[in-house]
């Protein structure tokens, strides 16, 4: 799967991008990333890409002819041309269904906003698909194409190192339950010790202590899970 990121902050990414897993399926040729740097379409002599809002108010607003034409030609680098993503708090929230369906995509075109976002005339023209990774405000959409990037690459066949972990997580469709909890060495750490039953060698009761601890847990922290409510977190309570 490819992966066109569009940027103004370039530099962002080479740390996120080297992490082991990631790099790893980069070397084996099932992820490609391309950063692209916006002011590299610019044709003025300061290379602007940002300018004042027309009517005013704070801030400043991405250009529109930079944009488009960077968006324009990085589509035509390579087949085919693929989804175009523009990361915005105003967008579609992401979820794990749609990280599935973004998975099964052989490329998506990811651009970065920064500031007070983009002219208007550039969403009209390119027409991305909007999507927003939560509803809180960040700086820009950077670490938001991270998020979106690291979530889609677990699913791709032959990425993952253990090819099980991702198909049981969580909030795969079909799956709505949190993990319950695991241990390991050493069975008594400053007076906690590890459940009995997980060292009992008895497989059938150590199942049925997690589906109950899974079970509880979602009760209590993600109520709106076991209700089939889509996002709705007000009924959980602590934690
Ligand atoms: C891309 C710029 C920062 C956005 C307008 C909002 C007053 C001001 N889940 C997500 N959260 N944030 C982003 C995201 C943020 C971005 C950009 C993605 C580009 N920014 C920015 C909007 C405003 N402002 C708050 N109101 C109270 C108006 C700054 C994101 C994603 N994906």
């Amino acid at each position: 799967m490819r992966f066109d990121v569009l940027t103004l902050f370039p530099e962002m990414f080479p740390g996120y991008l080297s992490q082991s897993l990631l790099n790893k399926a980069i070397q084996q040729g099932f992820v490609d990333v391309r950063i692209h740097d916006f002011r590299d379409w610019t044709k003025d002599k300061h290379q602007s890409v940002d300018d004042r809002p027309f009517g005013g108010g704070p801030g400043m607003v991405l250009k529109v002819e930079p944009v488009v034409e960077c968006v324009e030609a990085v589509r035509e680098m390579a087949e085919p041309a693929g989804r175009t993503l523009l990361l915005t708090p105003q967008g579609r929230r992401l979820d794990q269904p749609l990280v599935e369906q973004l998975a099964s995509e052989r490329r998506l075109v990811m651009m970065c906003g920064r500031y007070e976002g983009f002219d208007q005339r550039v969403i009209d023209i390119l027409q991305p698909d909007e999507i927003s990774i939560g509803d809180f405000i960040l700086n820009g959409g950077e670490v938001a194409a991270m998020v979106l990037i690291d979530a889609v690459i677990r699913l791709l066949p032959g990425v993952l190192g253990d090819e099980q972990s991702s198909v049981d997580d969580s909030f795969s469709s079909g799956n709505r339950i949190l993990e319950y909890a695991q241990y390991t060495r050493p069975r008594e750490y400053r007076g906690r010790e590890v459940p009995e039953v997980l060292l009992s060698g008895d497989h059938q009761a150590i199942a049925r202590w997690r589906r109950q601890e899974s079970l509880e847990k979602t009760r209590r922290r993600r109520a709106d899970l076991l209700t089939g409510g889509a996002d709705d977190q007000s009924q959980s309570q602590d934690e």
